[in-house]
């Protein structure tokens, strides 16, 4: 959709939170295609936080206006939009075995990312609630379930990457998830949201963090 109110044309912006992996991954693309974009913290300014949210009504950061005024909330639909729009290089593999196994790793990462958030932030207040139990143990099991199954899946790689030829946006969904899951502890003293995250009772496989270690020092990742 055009922007309404955008930025008035050819400044790409970046509605970010800087330490969120939603907004790292597309950070990450951003950079992969060599696309500058004006970074804007949201939570370090009330006006522009009312202008994000105003712009998607998800509410939700990231949200990208690109230099055409078009506007985009949603890390996937985002990174639809630059994949198709901005071709070269592309962060996508080729062929249907890959196609199939990047898809399903965005897809399980977004359902962990998703349901801890959902319940340690959106839905919180209900934990008190006498059907908490039930609901935890549901949708906290569904994101354990996942994750695990994200353990099963890098377990069995046989090369450091998702796919054979090389880091693609199933590496950058991943990776930025588990060093955002990896981040909560050092976080929970002054950020009740990590703190909360963590109260969920969730586990981080150790073969994700062994599957991370072989990205952390990758110019970009590190540059992020
Ligand atoms: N599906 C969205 C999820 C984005 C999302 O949940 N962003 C969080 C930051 S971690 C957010 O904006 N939370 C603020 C809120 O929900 O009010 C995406 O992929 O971009």
């Amino acid at each position: 959709m055009p922007a309404a109110g955008g930025n008035g044309g050819g400044v790409r912006r970046l509605y970010h939170f800087p330490l969120s992996p939603y907004s790292r991954r597309v950070r990450l693309i951003l950079r992969h295609k060599g696309l500058e974009a004006d970074l804007v913290d949201p939570r370090t300014d009330a006006a522009a936080m009312e202008k994000m949210r105003a712009l998607y009504p998800m509410r939700t950061a990231p949200v990208l206006i690109d230099e055409d005024g078009f506007v985009l909330g949603d890390s996937n639909g985002i990174a639809q939009y630059l994949d198709r729009v901005y071709p070269s290089p592309s962060l996508w593999p080729e062929g249907p075995r890959d196609i199939a196994r990047v898809s399903q790793i965005m897809a399980l990462t977004d359902g962990v990312l998703g349901n801890l958030i959902d319940l340690a932030t959106r839905y919180y207040c209900l934990h008190t609630h006498d059907a908490w139990p039930g609901v935890l143990a549901e949708i906290g099991g569904r994101a354990q379930g996942a994750l695990d199954a994200l353990a099963a899946l890098v377990g069995g790689l046989g090369h450091p990457t998702v796919i054979a030829t090389g880091w693609s946006i199933g590496d950058a969904w991943l990776f930025t998830a588990v060093a955002w899951l990896e981040g909560l502890p050092a976080r929970a003293p002054t950020f009740v949201n990590a703190a909360q995250i963590l109260s969920l009772g969730w586990k981080l496989p150790l073969e994700l963090s062994r599957w991370a270690d072989a990205h952390r020092r990758r110019p970009d990742v590190v540059s992020l």
